[in-house]
């Protein structure tokens, strides 16, 4: 039985091993939501909320989903009894518009707690298979192509099955041209805008076809659907949606209108696992492969990212590289690693989330705590 009787809320500043620079902004110094969530049997558990510090990849940010925890998901979730985590999400859904970052950070731990309870792993709960995960680099936007293009083969040496290239205009199609120059006609490229172009733009976006791209990634705006439809006929690249896919009846619409043919899922941006796996479902169905997107997550919010990527339709390496790639020093034991074929190992042997949490480390990082109860 999932039933909450106490939550601690946490901000922890950990410094990004190097400034990771998108279209719309650039984050350093890496401000993260963790939360510790204490069962009523005794059993405990630990989520994290993804929300960035600045409001530029969604309208939510760490202060606004500490704010929504508080005041409005809490409430509806602590002491109250629940079946099943399908349960708890719905108590947080109704009459409760947005907020999908800070439900989320419940909604999973309601799915981690379930798992625990019944002594198995997380990716079993989530309908999971897979016993590793196929791994892709997310690259910040670099001051020049050739520095970029290092970076991007310096990640597929080591393994990476896929380079992702942050871009925005001026600071484009000379940065892809090189990086392919440089890196083969082969090596597995794709590039996100983060919403940095509009459909008058359409003459120089479709240069971007040139260069054998496995995706495009959220060209147009951060809520559309409809115009992303008018691009897609255009191109022999795939489009990606990662902003624009908020919810299920958004995955419907997309594949409705034609405008993009992979999804990327952030469990954060969805409010949860149900709603994830909800559209990982439809896409199955649909022969729309995804993958799982990512947010900068220490290795508590990984774990979750990483137990939902072992279902079946996550075909395409996705954006949970190992905490080295990001952190001098994570928060979790043992840390996230990933092997020499860019593979990161489900861990099927734990029950729950299966990483321990480091709590002198938290506790020394910790900016700002407060106990609901
Ligand atoms: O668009 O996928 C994105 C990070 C912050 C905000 C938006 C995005 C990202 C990433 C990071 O690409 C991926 C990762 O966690 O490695
Ligand atoms: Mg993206």
């Amino acid at each position: 039985m999932i039933c909450f009787k106490k939550f601690t809320l946490r901000e922890i500043h950990l410094p990004l091993k190097e400034p990771f620079k998108i279209s719309s902004g650039t984050e350093t110094i890496r401000r993260i939501f963790l939360l510790q969530l204490f069962n009523a049997d005794g059993s405990e558990t630990w989520s994290e909320c993804c929300a960035g510090a600045l409001p530029n990849y969604s309208y939510e940010t760490i202060d606004t989903a500490w704010l929504a925890i508080k005041n409005w998901c809490a409430p509806r979730v602590l002491h109250k009894t629940f079946d099943s985590p399908q349960e708890l999400n719905q108590a947080l859904r109704r009459d409760f518009r947005g907020h999908n970052m800070a439900k989320a950070a419940l909604e999973m731990a309601g799915w981690a707690m379930a798992a625990q309870l019944e002594n198995i792993p997380l990716a079993e709960k989530l309908g999971g298979e897979r016993k590793k995960i196929a791994t892709g680099i997310s690259l910040g936007i670099q001051d020049t192509p050739i520095i970029l293009a290092e970076k991007v083969q310096q990640a597929l040496d080591e393994g990476y099955q896929k380079a992702k290239m942050k871009i925005k205009p001026g600071q484009d199609l000379e940065f892809i041209a090189t990086v392919r120059r440089e890196v083969g006609d082969n090596a597995p490229l794709m590039v996100d805008a983060n919403n940095a172009y509009t459909l008058d733009q359409i003459d120089h976006l479709k240069k971007f076809d040139d260069f054998n791209l496995m995706m495009i990634e959220q060209p147009l705006a951060y809520d559309d659907i409809y115009l992303h439809s008018k691009l897609q006929p255009h191109f022999k690249t795939p489009i990606c949606l990662d902003e624009s896919i908020a919810n299920l009846e958004k995955a419907k619409e997309m594949v409705a209108l034609g405008s993009g043919r992979i999804i990327n899922i952030k469990p954060g941006r969805l409010g949860g696992f149900a709603e994830s796996i909800a559209i990982h479902d439809f896409c199955q169905e649909n022969n729309i492969p995804v993958w799982c997107g990512g947010m900068l997550e220490s290795g508590v919010g990984r774990a979750y990212n990483v137990a939902l990527a072992s279902l079946p339709n996550f075909t395409l390496p996705g954006d949970v590289s190992p905490s080295s790639r990001y952190w001098t020093q994570d928060v979790v034991s043992p840390e996230w690693t990933m092997d020499k074929n860019g593979m990161v190992t489900v861990p099927w042997d734990k029950p729950g989330l299966g990483i321990e949490i480091d709590i002198d480390r938290v506790e020394k990082l910790t900016v700002r705590k407060e106990t609901l109860k």
